[in-house]
């Protein structure tokens, strides 16, 4: 039984305990029917689908649009998050970038643009993606180079790449981060909605990863975009993502936080019955030892998380520093866990297609993906340093 005291905290009500069981449920009757790791396109299709049947997406945008809550409530897409990868890697990622790709619309868009977009993504008939990183530009979103130009009537021009944007190949929308020069670095950039049957845009590239999802490389020539597709200001790009990020890297940290309650389940289930010394491997000192820190990392990765996620949830305009946390410590945690566990594990760690192999492919990633560990380190620093002066 996994172990879900945690529910307990202070962070959570009623309701955050209620969708745990609601996604927990969801997860173990729906998700392994769905999921054929060697058609990822298909699979998060069919999940995207099943979970905005289940009403699981009207999580992932406002209430007046589909949603659950007036504002993204993200103690629920974290708990939601965490269920959902303890399950399956691509039953977290289809839920999370629902809520990725349509973020900057939710956070920033015109009434119009959001009853345009997010009912269709809340009923998971509309697949969203969120393309900010380049071949140029990962860590430095400043540095970005795809430009959106005036093109006459009220159009603009969209030239250039964006590389690993999720669910490239599959989505109905991307919200694009370009260029558009009011003024130089992180204040001449502006997001743009930009519908996947735009002509101009092409998919230039699908990207193999250790734990395949769908991923791509996009290419903009000459791609065409009404101007009043831009969501947020002329040149409030960049406040536009690190915004969306802010809501979101917490997310990050819990489906981390999933992948690591998965492996302790899974090694305590394995030192318990594993045979050794004429006891079992749990007998051990020093396997005891490891099942102390998995824990100590998975306890610390969920009060950071939820500590963040209920500090937004409280109001708070910012939580740039929070929010980097989590995913840092999260993120950085599971890793360790899932690395135990595969240890403890034996050969059977590092048997294909056994679960604790698979959460080893699956928590890599999670310290690159929104900002990599190092680009937190940098954030949070940054925070305390702005703070002292
Ligand atoms: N919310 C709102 N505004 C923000 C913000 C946030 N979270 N973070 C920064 N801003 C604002 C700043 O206040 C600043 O505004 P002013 O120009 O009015 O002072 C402006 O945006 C520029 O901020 P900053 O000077 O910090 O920009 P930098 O280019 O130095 O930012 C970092 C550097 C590393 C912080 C940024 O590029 C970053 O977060 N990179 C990681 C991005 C990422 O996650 N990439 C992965 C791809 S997405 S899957």
């Amino acid at each position: 039984m996994p172990d879900t005291s945690f529910l307990a905290w202070p962070f959570f009500e009623a309701e955050h305990r209620a969708l745990r069981d609601e996604v927990a449920t969801f997860a173990a009757a729906e998700v392994p029917g769905l999921v054929d790791h060697h058609d990822v396109d298909g699979t998060c299709r069919r999940l995207v689908r099943a979970l905005g049947a289940a009403g699981l997406l009207r999580l992932s945008v406002p209430a007046p649009y589909g949603g659950a809550h007036e504002r993204l409530d993200v103690r629920s897409l974290c708990v939601a998050r965490e269920t959902l990868a303890a399950a399956d890697g691509l039953a977290d990622f289809a839920f999370a970038m629902q809520g990725l790709g349509s973020g900057p619309i939710s956070l920033f868009g015109r009434e119009d643009q959001k009853a345009q977009v997010l009912p269709a993504v809340a009923r998971g008939e509309a697949i969203a993606a969120f393309a900010l990183s380049e071949p140029e530009a990962g860590s430095d979103v400043a540095a970005l180079a795809c430009t959106a130009t005036p093109d006459g009537d009220g159009f603009v021009r969209l030239d250039g790449e964006k590389t690993w944007i999720s669910n490239g190949g599959i989505a109905d929308f991307y919200v694009v981060f370009c260029r558009t020069g009011e003024a130089p670095g992180a204040r001449g950039l502006s997001a743009f909605l930009v519908p996947a049957d735009t002509p101009g845009l092409t998919i230039a590239e699908r990207i193999e990863t250790i734990a395949p999802h769908p991923l791509a490389r996009l290419a903009f020539e000459n791609c065409r975009v009404p101007l009043e597709n831009r969501i947020g200001g002329p040149g409030e790009g960049f406040k536009v993502a690190m915004a969306t990020l802010d809501v979101f890297r917490s997310t990050v940290g819990a489906a981390a936080l999933g992948f690591a309650r998965a492996a302790l389940d899974a090694t305590l289930a394995r030192v318990s019955t594993r045979k050794m010394f004429g006891g079992v491997l749990a007998d051990l000192q020093m396997v005891q030892g490891t099942l102390a820190d998995m824990a100590v990392d998975v306890d610390l990765a969920a009060l950071a998380v939820y500590r963040a996620a209920w500090t937004k949830d409280q109001g708070a305009a910012r939580v740039t520093r929070e929010a980097s946390l989590a995913k840092l410590v999260a993120t950085e945690a599971a890793q360790r866990v899932v690395d135990h566990a595969v240890q403890l594990h034996g050969g059977l760690g590092v048997k294909a297609g056994s679960k604790v192999e698979t959460l080893y492919r699956e928590v890599r990633a999670l310290r690159i993906y929104e900002g990599a560990s190092d680009v937190q380190k940098v954030v949070i620093a940054r925070q305390l340093l702005a703070a002292t002066t």
